[in-house]
C-alpha cells in the first residue's frame, strides 16, 4: 500500500491523469554568478496555467545582476535577446509588445522574488522552447529547455 501511494506521489503511474496542481508550478533560482538553478524545467501538458517563481539569491543590484526569466521558442532565443537589449533598462530588457515571448517575468536584483502565471495553450510538446534571462549578455550562458510533456 504504501509503495502504491509513492508511485502516485511520483506522478509514475502509466494511466493518464490530470496534472497535479503542484507539477504546475515551477520554481527556479539564479545567482551573482550569472546563473540559473536547473537547465530544464518540465509541465505536464494538462496544466490548465502554470506559475514560475524566479528567486535571486545574490545580493548585486538588478542594475548590476538584474535576472528575469523569459520564454520562447528555441529558434527564437537570440532574436528575442538581442532585440531586449536594444530595448534598455527601462524596458526591463524585453521588446515591447514581442509576440516571440511567451511568457516573463520581471527583471529582478539580489534577493527579490518575482513569479509570473501564463497558460500553455497555444503551446505545443512537440515543439522546442527554452528559457532565458534576458539582461545584456546573460543570455548566453542562462539559458535551459523548457519541455510540455504530452
Ligand atoms: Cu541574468
Amino acid at each position: 500500500m504504501r509503495h502504491f501511494t509513492l508511485a502516485l506521489l511520483l506522478g509514475s503511474s502509466p494511466l493518464a491523469a490530470p496534472a497535479f496542481a503542484s507539477d504546475c508550478e515551477l520554481s527556479i533560482s539564479a545567482n551573482d554568478a550569472m546563473q540559473f538553478s536547473a537547465q530544464e524545467l518540465t509541465v505536464p501538458a494538462s496544466c490548465k496555467q502554470v506559475t514560475l517563481t524566479l528567486t535571486h539569491t545574490g545580493t548585486l543590484p538588478k542594475t548590476a545582476m538584474g535576472h528575469n526569466w523569459v520564454l520562447t521558442k528555441a529558434a527564437d532565443v537570440q532574436a528575442v535577446a538581442t532585440d531586449g537589449m536594444a530595448a534598455g533598462p527601462d524596458a526591463a530588457y524585453i521588446k515591447a509588445d514581442d509576440t516571440r515571448v511567451l511568457a516573463h517575468t520581471a527583471l529582478v536584483g539580489g534577493g527579490e522574488s518575482t513569479s509570473v502565471s501564463f497558460s500553455l495553450e497555444g503551446l505545443a510538446p512537440a515543439e522546442a522552447y527554452r528559457f532565458f534571462c534576458s539582461f545584456p549578455g546573460h543570455w548566453a550562458i542562462m539559458q535551459g529547455s523548457f519541455v510540455i510533456t504530452p
